[in-house]
C-alpha cells in the first residue's frame, strides 16, 4: 500500500532540489513506497511521484498484480514503445527528476522524443528520505539486530579444532532462519588468525588454530531490513599485549563514537572521534575504511560515517559504528554496532557483548 508520508516526505526533498516531478525507477525504492516488491529484469518499471502529480506506477504487464497499492497503474507490453506512455502523465514543459540507477538507454528514448522540458537526477530526494527511518523502520531494524546477537552467540560456538572458516560459515544461514531471518543481509565474513587483518576477507580454507582471533562480520534479514554486526573473537588463549592493545584501541574507538554521537554533529566529526583514538595510539594507517554506512532496507544505503561527509546526523538515522585495525604482524580487530540517531545521542542496536572473549575453553 502506498506510504503516504513516505511519498509527502520524497516529494518535499524534490521541491527542495527544484524537482515537481520525478520517476523513481530502483526497486527497493518502488518498495519503500508502495510496499510491493516488484522485479523488472531488463524491462521498464517506473514510479512517476512529485508535488501537484498524481503518482503513477509503470508497470510491464508480465508482472501484472491484483491488489490495490492506492496508486494508479499503468500497464504495458512488451510491443509498445515506452514514451508515447510516459508523455500521458509527464508534464513536457518541466523538468523530469531521474532515478541514478535508471538504465540510460531509457533517458535516450526520453531525450530524444522530448518527454520532458529537461533532466536532473533526482535521487537524492529518495535517498534524504530513506536515511530518516520512521517507527516502523527502526522496529524492523531493532528486531534483525536482535536476531542478529543471538546468532552470534551461536556463531562463535560453531568454533572447534580442525574447523574451516567455510565450514563455520555453511551453518549460519540455518542459524539465522532458526531465529525468524529470511536470509543474510550480506555474505558473511569469517576470518580467523591473519586473514582477520583483511577487512573484507572471504572464507575460505583456513583452519583455525589455538591463539587464532577470530572475527566475524555478518548480519541477516528480518521482514526485509538489514542487520550488520562485528564481534572479534580470541581462540582458546588471552590475546599477547599487542593484540589486547590493538582489541582495546578498537573498542575504545567503537564505544566513544558511540557515547560523544548527537545529532547536528557533522558525520566527519564522529568518524573523527574514532580515527583520533587509533591515531593516537599509533595505527592511525591501519584503520584503512570509513568508521560506519548508512543501513535500512539495503545493507549499504545512501550515507556514511567517513572523513569526507560534512552533512550533520539528523535524528532517525541509522549507520554502523565500525572501527578497525588491520596489521598483520599485531592483530587485526573490528569491533561493528548499528546505532539510530536519537534526540539525545544515540541507541545502540547491538548488545552482544564487547569485551575481550576467549572462545573454544
Ligand atoms: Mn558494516
Amino acid at each position: 500500500m502506498l506510504n503516504k508520508e513516505r511519498l509527502g516526505r520524497v516529494n518535499r526533498n524534490l521541491d527542495q532540489i527544484g524537482l515537481r516531478q520525478m520517476i523513481i525507477t530502483d526497486p527497493m525504492a518502488i518498495f519503500y513506497l508502495t510496499g510491493k516488491k516488484l522485479y523488472s529484469g531488463e524491462r521498464f518499471l517506473g514510479f512517476l511521484v512529485g508535488e501537484d502529480t498524481e503518482p503513477v506506477l509503470f508497470v510491464n504487464a508480465l508482472m501484472r498484480f491484483e491488489e490495490d497499492l492506492g496508486v494508479k497503474v499503468v500497464y504495458y507490453m512488451d510491443s509498445d514503445p515506452l514514451t508515447p506512455i510516459l508523455k500521458k502523465y509527464v508534464r513536457p514543459e518541466e523538468k523530469l527528476g531521474v532515478d541514478k540507477n535508471m538504465a540510460s538507454h531509457f533517458l535516450l528514448d526520453m531525450i530524444d522524443d522530448g518527454v520532458a522540458a529537461g533532466y536532473a537526477n533526482g535521487s537524492l530526494a529518495v535517498d534524504r528520505t530513506r536515511a530518516v527511518k520512521d517507527e516502523t523502520e527502526k522496529e524492523k531494524m531493532r528486531r534483525a539486530s536482535r536476531v542478529n546477537d543471538l546468532a552470534m552467540a551461536q556463531f562463535k560456538d560453531l568454533i572447534h579444532d580442525g574447523v574451516t572458516e567455510t565450514e563455520v560459515a555453511s551453518h549460519m544461514l540455518d542459524i539465522y532462519k532458526s531465529l525468524g531471518a529470511t536470509g543474510y543481509s550480506f555474505s558473511p565474513i569469517v576470518a580467523f588468525g591473519v586473514n582477520a587483518a583483511d577487512p573484507h576477507h572471504m572464507p575460505d580454507n583456513t583452519v583455525v588454530k589455538e591463539g587464532d582471533i577470530v572475527l566475524f562480520d555478518v548480519g541477516c534479514k528480518v521482514e526485509d531490513y538489514c542487520s550488520d554486526m562485528t564481534r572479534t573473537f580470541f581462540y582458546k588463549k588471552e590475546p599477547d599485549e599487542k593484540a589486547r592493545r590493538v582489541y582495546e584501541l578498537v573498542r575504545k574507538a567503537n564505544d566513544e563514537a558511540e557515547r560523544q554521537l548527537r545529532p547536528g554533529m557533522k558525520l566527519k566529526d564522529i568518524d573523527g572521534i574514532a580515527r583520533g583514538i587509533i591515531t593516537e595510539g599509533g595505527y592511525g594507517p591501519d584503520f584503512t575504511h570509513r568508521l560506519g554506512h548508512f543501513i535500512g532496507l539495503e545493507t549499504h544505503e545512501f550515507g556514511d560515517v567517513s572523513q569526507a561527509n560534512e552533512n550533520p546526523a539528523e535524528v532517525g538515522n541509522i549507520f554502523s559504528i565500525e572501527p578497525g585495525i588491520y596489521n598483520k604482524q599485531d592483530a587485526g580487530v573490528r569491533i561493528e554496532d548499528l546505532v539510530i540517531v536519537t534526540e539525545d545521542g544515540c541507541e545502540v542496536l547491538n548488545t552482544y557483548p564487547k569485551d575481550i572473549q576467549v572462545i573454544g575453553l
